[in-house]
């Protein structure tokens, strides 16, 4: 097998962007005088549903707090304002990528192996932080963005890994998934593809023992990534010859 395509999840992958989408959230929910405010605890419990709209959705059936049914009512208006929020404060560079990301799309691209995204995330959002992370023509790097409402079922589904291995004619054996999250992973390998994880924040406790591999973050040449799933492995960079070594395996 060679590996021919690279498909990136966003959130918590690319950059720890789940607590810019907490606030968010709730400077959304006040501009719609709704008196929600989202705390991490809780955040990390709704993380499981994926989506903002259907993570709204979620809350409002769990716990019925005041003001539900308006908020149902102008569920698409109050997730546009989220986005817009959220969008304006990555554009003014309030997150930056994670170790490693932008060294692993700089030899991506240099070797020719194809980039994607694979997102439950708004696309507006996803081309925000793109450009904001990278560079100004980032979103030109990759063949094929697959994000938030583009299938109906959302992650843990795999329907977003098919959607984007079938725009790159490409077969699952011949791809590597990056995640971040149990969510994500299940969603990938569903696919069929084989996943390099990188937990973050909000997923450290999650499971991931379906994936190939499983880093603290991508590393960087002088400060190496832990490898989190191998006890004793020595530190590693996550770099195309790793990454062809899983795909081979
Ligand atoms: C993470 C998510 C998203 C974001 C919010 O997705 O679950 O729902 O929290 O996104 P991934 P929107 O890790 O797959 O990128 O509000 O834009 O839907
Ligand atoms: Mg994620």
């Amino acid at each position: 097998m060679t590996l021919e395509a690279l498909i990136f999840d966003v959130d918590g992958t690319l950059a720890e962007t789940e607590e810019l989408h907490r606030y968010s959230f709730n400077e959304s929910f006040r501009a719609l005088g709704l008196d929600w405010v989202w705390q991490p605890d809780l955040y990390r419990e709704l993380l499981q549903v994926t989506g903002g709209k259907e993570r709204i959705r979620h809350y409002v059936e769990r716990f019925a707090p005041a003001g539900g049914d308006m908020a149902l009512a102008r569920l698409g208006e109050l997730h546009a304002e989220k986005t817009r929020r959220y969008g304006a404060l990555v554009a003014q560079g309030m997150l930056k990528p994670r170790p490693g990301v932008a060294r692993l799309l700089r030899e991506t691209r240099a070797a020719g192996v194809k980039l994607a995204i694979a997102t439950t995330s708004d696309p507006a959002n996803v081309a925000a932080l793109l450009r904001a992370s990278f560079a100004p023509d980032a979103p030109a790097w990759f063949s094929v963005v697959g994000a938030g409402d583009i299938v109906a079922a959302k992650k843990p589904a795999p329907d977003v890994y098919l959607w984007v291995l079938e725009r790159l004619r490409c077969e699952p054996s011949n791809a590597i998934a990056i995640e971040d999250s149990e969510n994500g992973l299940r969603a990938a390998r569903a696919a069929g593809l084989k996943v390099v994880a990188t937990p973050g924040f909000y997923t450290d406790t999650d499971d991931f023992s379906g994936a190939s591999a499983v880093f603290s973050d991508l590393g960087e040449p002088g400060a190496p990534a832990r490898r989190l799933d191998t006890p004793g492995a020595r530190d590693d960079l996550v770099d195309l010859a790793f990454l062809q070594k899983i795909v081979s395996r």
